[in-house]
């Protein structure tokens, strides 16, 4: 008889603490012991030569999403997190979007219609709140939140979604009312338009000037006014998405000042930059970079480590928002081709997260491969109220990736297994890359083949995050 479901034999752990030598013992869909030389297993994985970390957990992902005043998204729950477990994910975060008319109970529900039955990996729900009513803040989040759905967005800028400050700070009072989380959009909408109408005027409209439109003063000055606002009510906030020095040092100040305010940093921001957005020649393939907050240039992405290496950052995620490049509802879509503002805003990441960290962070020996382990699991776990996931321990799900730290792959996208029909980091070559992603036991990927079901993923109710509710000392305490 077996002592074990599953023994994982022979590889290196490295958890966000440590790293030993280890075996692991699986039992159902749950770690049940660690340690050398451990009992039989029915079936047995030799990982030898490799690494064996928590399961990526991409805590800001987009699927099935109506899209940022533009088409269609390109991925659903399926092909979206299919291409997560193909990046060595487990456990993906998108958001349930509320309409300018809707209400956040009924945009919750809609979107369990979207993932119910077509998740790889698992998943919950922030929620986007785009029309912060007294039902809205008062009724719905409360019990939102208690059911599990315990972190929101909100928007500074997007003619759709934008919240005003008075809105914010409702929100942010009321957020910390219930104990929810608060992600920020931080750039603000006015600078925006002001900048676009000039370009467009001017005849500067090619996809470039997308980034010409929201420099790094937009998103620094709505990341001041979103720390001023969480200062004043006394609820942390994260700011999402952070692209370069400007916002990041608001956010390193005002975590010198002891408010509880976090930082986010993603793919596009250590390894893209706004000249990619000219394309060959100022053409229509700029379009596959047009991102927001937009990439910005190399002295940025030294200011991002930076920011990861010291700590400003907790969490490095995707912000994956896949659009076609190609046909009508592609980022090149008739449209568009008349202006960068009418180009969706988004780019397919989640698979290729967790190899860029490694390559341009632990083999390049920027960070550790423990701070990699925090940085892509083990902190949007705690952060987001994850309490099985993101670490190997005793009692935590059975979401394991195995890396090989020295493999050398060079990026297509067909490797990508998302909807989009482009990779933006096509013939991008790094060092590291998942060889199995096993869910609660199970593997649902080996050596790039999807051996998992669209049936797969469950649905995580979240607990309350460790770092919501007030801060000491509110300006109205
Ligand atoms: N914000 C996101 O979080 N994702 C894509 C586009 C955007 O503006
Ligand atoms: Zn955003
Ligand atoms: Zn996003």
């Amino acid at each position: 008889m077996s002592d074990f479901d599953l023994v994982i034999r022979g590889g290196t752990v490295v958890t966000a603490s440590e790293t030993t030598r280890a075996d692991i013992g699986v039992q159902g869909s749950t770690i049940a012991a660690l340690g050398l030389n451990l009992g039989r297993g029915n079936k047995e994985i030799d990982a030898s030569g490799l690494l064996v970390m928590p399961g990526g957990i991409d805590s800001h992902v987009h699927l099935a999403q109506p899209a940022f005043g533009g088409p269609a998204m390109a991925d659903g729950f399926e092909t979206g997190t299919r291409s997560a477990i193909a990046g060595g994910n487990t456990t993906v975060l998108p958001f349930a979007m509320q309409g300018r008319g809707e209400s956040l109970r009924q945009a919750v529900e809609d979107y369990h219609k979207e993932a119910d039955g077509q998740s790889y990996c698992d998943y919950g729900f922030h929620m986007i709140v785009a029309n912060p009513s007294p039902a809205a803040l008062g009724q719905d989040l409360p019990a939102l939140v208690a059911s599990g759905y315990t972190s929101l967005k909100v928007f500074m800028t997007y003619a759709d979604l934008v919240l005003n400050d008075r809105e914010i700070l409702e929100v942010f009072d009321a957020a910390g009312e219930c104990g929810a989380l608060v992600m920020v959009h931080c750039e603000g909408y006015d600078a925006i338009r002001f900048m676009t109408e000039k370009l467009e005027k001017s005849g500067r409209t090619a996809p470039y000037y997308h980034a010409v439109s929201r420099p790094q003063s937009v998103e620094r000055e709505a990341a001041h006014r979103a720390i001023s606002h969480a200062e004043l009510t006394g609820v942390p906030i994260m700011v999402v998405h952070v692209s370069g020095r400007e916002a990041m040092e608001q956010i390193r100040w005002a975590q010198s000042r002891g408010l509880k305010i976090m930082g986010e940093t993603c793919t596009q921001y250590i390894s893209l930059t706004a000249e990619d957005l000219k394309g060959l020649n100022m053409d229509d393939t700029g379009t596959k970079y047009v991102c927001s907050p937009p990439p910005r240039d190399h002295a940025s992405w030294e200011a991002i480590w930076n920011g990861i290496q010291t700590g400003v950052f907790q969490t490095f995620s995707s912000d994956h928002c896949p659009f076609y490049f190609e046909g009508e509802v592609g980022k090149k879509n008739p449209k568009a081709r008349t202006g960068f503002q009418w180009v969706p805003n988004g780019i397919p990441g989640v698979a290729v997260r967790m190899p860029i960290l490694w390559s341009e962070g632990v083999a390049k020996g920027r960070i550790t491969a423990n701070q990699f382990v925090a940085l892509t699991s083990t902190n949007h776990a705690r952060i987001y109220g994850l309490t099985t996931k993101g670490s190997l321990a005793p009692g935590f799900d059975a979401d394991i990736v195995l890396w090989d730290p020295a493999h050398e792959v060079t990026i297509t996208q067909a490797l990508m297994e998302h909807g989009a029909d482009y990779t933006p980091w096509e013939g991008f070559r790094v060092t590291g890359w998942p060889r199995a992603t096993i869910l609660r036991g199970e593997v649902v990927m080996e050596e790039g083949r999807i051996l998992g079901r669209k049936d797969q993923g469950k649905f995580l109710p979240r607990a309350l995050s460790p770092m919501a509710g007030r801060m000491a000392g509110a300006a109205l305490d």
